[in-house]
């Protein structure tokens, strides 16, 4: 068999800065600044203020190199490859001396012919970075003006490299514009064929019959007989057809059926079925093979004019979805860290508070595989954008033909799986130009021409080739597919909503904001308390010193989360009840926007906050931590998006009760509104007997709110709603009808017992007093608790559980080190 061989060669690397002598260990896939780290050249660039003090390396040029051993068996093969799947990003790539790749583009591979190049035994592959600023300083020098980048803390250099734009800096990430070989190394070698490409296009999906139709790609050195094999064993599909392979590129296609296919679902509303296609084409010498695993599932993004505007909703097999989610950064800011372990932790936590949906953000990457299949597996729709934000982007021929073959590979990389639900040009490019004061500043040729081009030309007719099947959505947020007039609309497409926080607005503006598709919103907080010993010494920890400040990277700051807290809470104590009332505070806020939205469904159908995870330690809007702790937020996620929610709206003089059901028709269930005062006596109870409608909210009840209240001081209260399903409360919500700041609230008095049971702890918490938003914190390990930030009445007691996370499974030497308290216990 002339078999064809296929070899990483991430092994034996070593690197150094170009001036230096020493070659010192270096990892491949990796960047410099970890490869510095781990040799102790520099110290934890997340630790203190080391950022500022590590800017000269993304100033410098680094060489990295291996010795490659290869063999007659490679040598003589005909087709001889080497494939960089990721160069980060400036890099000549010279094989024995000879100058073979020089790229500029970090999304996608770099593949060159080293045959005649590589020789028999030893190999010498180098890799020269440059300084990704320097490289482009000259250029902007001669240019006009400077192309808007906001968020690039270095030198306003990124619109111009193909680099993660997050890696210049965010509003919630350090800048460490680093470089190094990113991905996997590979030698490739074959004689006559290699299979290129399989594309499973989903033509249609309907629950008694899948017509798919499947594309392959072959490249052969030869003509040839051969024979091409479809094999799915679940399916039963075994087809075998003799072709003729030209030299060159071949292309052959097949369309199967499959009878009452197991359709693939998003999580919360069915199976995630997958089929595992095996393609392979063989002739009597040689064979390749490749695999693709997919789900089947008919995928639409409704955009369609109705009497409130255009709707923006996920149908999926027919079934009118909402979005439930969060808006995805890159995990690390040094992303070769990220393992699968990492990415499951994240994603499976996602879905464990009932997200279907996330979003990848157009300022980060383009994630792993790792995180794609982890998504099909677990049910997460995928919003993806195209990687531009926030930033205006050259419009020359060099720079599209460098995104031509950056989209080219990513959606033919992409476009099997079932998760991937849409294409996003990029985030919030279209509303910048209307409403940042771009328009006023830059000539209207970069908007008319370059944006229009690239994102409204380009990008979408490579999509519609390539991956017809999926919308192509031009920019987050957008109302439109055409060139935006204005910056968005509330009636119409997406929107970003960002009056709370940035406008400065109180939490009830979310209300009064609600859009078709609410893919951005948020509150920021501050990390676990074990998460800022990382990266602070106790004695540092303090709102206004260097450390603190220099791990908050938004304008506003320190100042705004400071300023929200205040506006609903009396001041915090000191700086651990600070980041613990942010906390409370950011779970509030999105509680009422989340809320806001799905009570308006069908008319807003999704909902992503801002953020879900963390790519450093640090204060930002996310849920859930650098280290993947679980923020308060994330605990009210799990909440406010579980399929079934019970809520009030409380902001004016009549009181709307109402409930959401993601899943299906729920017969005779019990709604209970009941309103006690802080004593824990219940003062008024109303019960409505009803059916609940699948896939609907309903105003279920609605009264004055002088007539629940009966007389009694509003400060005094509190309204607790329920939906009682066959004897079990299933779900349950409360309210205040005035700020927890201006309640009267008893001084807190509770007990609580923990005791091992097998996998857990149990932890029983008996108040003595009214609690509001109890919490347990674990400062030892990022485990999660069956429930956690609730209030208490007086005299309740109530159980919940510590599940340690997997790491400390089975270990009995693992001592959890629990905190109690609530939010009376953290203001002055
Ligand atoms: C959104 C995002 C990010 C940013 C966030 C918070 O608009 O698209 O650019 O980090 O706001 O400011």
């Amino acid at each position: 068999m002339r078999n064809k061989l296929e070899k990483k060669i991430n092994e034996n690397w070593t690197f150094r800065k170009v001036s230096d002598k020493k070659w010192l260990k270096a990892h491949v896939p990796g960047c410099v600044h970890t490869d510095l780290y781990e040799n102790k050249i520099i110290p934890d660039p997340f630790y203190g203020t080391n950022e500022r003090d590590l800017q000269w390396i993304s100033d410098e040029n680094w060489e990295y190199k291996t010795i490659l051993d290869l063999d007659d068996e490679f040598i003589n093969k005909e087709v001889q490859l080497l494939t960089f799947y990721g160069l980060d990003t400036y890099a000549k790539v010279y094989v024995n001396g000879k100058l073979l790749i020089e790229s500029n583009n970090m999304f996608h591979p770099w593949t060159v012919s080293v045959k005649n190049i590589f020789q028999l035994g030893e190999n010498e592959i180098l890799v020269l970075f440059e300084s990704p600023i320097q490289k482009i300083l000259p250029k902007m020098s001669k240019m006009d003006y400077e192309l808007p980048a906001d968020n690039d803390q270095i030198k306003k250099t990124s619109p111009h490299t193909r680099k993660a734009p997050y890696h210049y800096g965010w509003d919630w990430g350090p800048s460490f514009a680093t470089c190094g070989i990113w991905q996997d190394v590979k030698i490739i070698a074959y004689d006559l064929f290699t299979i290129k490409n399989v594309y499973v296009d989903q033509k249609e999906i309907e629950p008694d019959n899948a017509k798919i139709k499947i594309s392959v790609t072959i490249s052969s050195e030869v003509e040839s007989d051969v024979e091409l094999l479809i094999v799915e064993p679940k399916s039963k599909i075994n087809i075998s057809k003799s072709v003729k392979l030209r030299k060159g590129k071949n292309n052959f296609h097949r369309v199967i059926e499959i009878i009452s296919p197991d359709l693939w679902w998003p999580n919360g509303h069915g199976a995630q079925n997958m089929y595992v296609f095996e393609i392979s084409v063989k002739d009597n010498d040689c064979i390749d093979i490749k695999k693709v695993k997919t789900g089947l599932r008919d995928f639409k993004v409704q955009l369609e004019k109705d009497g409130d505007g255009n709707s923006f909703a996920f149908m999926v097999n027919g079934k009118s979805i909402f979005s439930k989610g969060a808006n995805w950064i890159p995990g690390d800011s040094f992303t070769t860290r990220m393992t699968k372990d990492i990415y499951k932790q994240l994603l499976k936590n996602a879905v464990n508070a009932n997200m279907n949906t996330v979003r990848v953000w157009g300022g980060g990457i383009y994630e792993s595989e790792d995180f794609y299949d982890l998504c099909d597996e677990l049910g997460l729709i995928v919003w993806q954008d195209f990687m531009f934000a926030c930033s205006l982007y050259p419009g020359d021929d060099n720079f599209l033909e460098s995104v031509k073959k950056e989209a080219e590979y990513q959606i033919t990389r992409l476009r099997n799986r079932p998760s991937i639900g849409l294409w996003c040009g990029n985030n919030e490019i279209a509303v910048a130009w209307h409403n940042w004061g771009w328009k006023e500043k830059y000539p209207e040729s970069v908007f008319v021409k370059d944006y229009k081009n690239l994102f409204h030309d380009f990008l979408p007719k490579l999509c519609l080739t390539l991956d017809p099947s999926r919308l192509y959505w031009p920019s987050s947020p957008g109302y439109d597919l055409s060139l935006p007039q204005t910056g968005q609309e509330l009636n119409k497409g997406d929107v970003h909503y960002w009056g709370v926080w940035h406008g400065g607005d109180e939490l009830y503006s979310f209300s009064e904001n609600v859009g078709r598709f609410m893919s951005e919103y948020g509150m920021q907080s501050f990390p676990n308390p074990a998460t800022v010993d990382y990266f602070c010494p106790s004695e540092e920890q303090d709102i206004n010193s260097d450390i603190i400040k220099s791990h908050q990277k938004a304008s506003l700051g320190n100042g705004n989360i400071m300023k929200y807290i205040l506006m609903y809470y009396n001041e915090p104590k000191d700086f651990s009840s600070f980041v613990m009332l942010s906390q409370i505070m950011a779970g509030e806020a999105i509680k009422v926007a989340v809320e806001s939205h799905r009570i308006s469904m069908p008319y807003c159908m999704g909902s992503l906050y801002w953020q879900l995870n963390d790519c450093w330690p640090g204060a930002s809007w996310s849920s859930l931590d650098y280290f993947g702790n679980w923020k308060a937020l994330h605990y009210y996620a799990k909440k406010f998006f579980n399929p079934l929610l019970i809520c009030a709206d409380i902001q004016s003089e009549i009181v709307n009760f109402y409930v959401v059901n993601d899943g299906e028709l729920i017969k005779k269930s019990k709604i209970l509104i009941e309103l006690y005062d802080i004593k824990g006596t219940l003062v008024f109870e109303e019960i409505v007997v009803m059916d609940i409608n699948a896939n609907s909210s309903t105003n279920v009840y609605s009264d004055k709110k002088d007539k629940i209240l009966n007389g009694l001081n509003a400060k005094n209260v509190m309204l607790r709603t329920s939906i009682d399903v066959g004897g079990a409360i299933v779900s349950t919500n409360d309210y205040f009808f005035e700020k927890t700041k201006y309640l009267n609230m008893d001084v807190q008095n509770f007990n609580v017992n923990v005791e091992k049971a097998d996998a857990c702890y149990n932890i029983d918490i008996e108040s003595k007093s009214f609690l509001n938003r109890f919490y347990a914190l674990c400062l030892n390990d990022s485990g999660v608790f069956s429930d956690n930030y609730f209030n208490m009445l007086p005299g309740e007691k109530r159980r919940i559980q510590f599940i340690p996370s997997e790491k400390f499974n089975g270990s009995t030497k693992f001592d959890p080190c629990l905190e109690f308290n609530s939010v009376l216990g953290l203001c002055s």
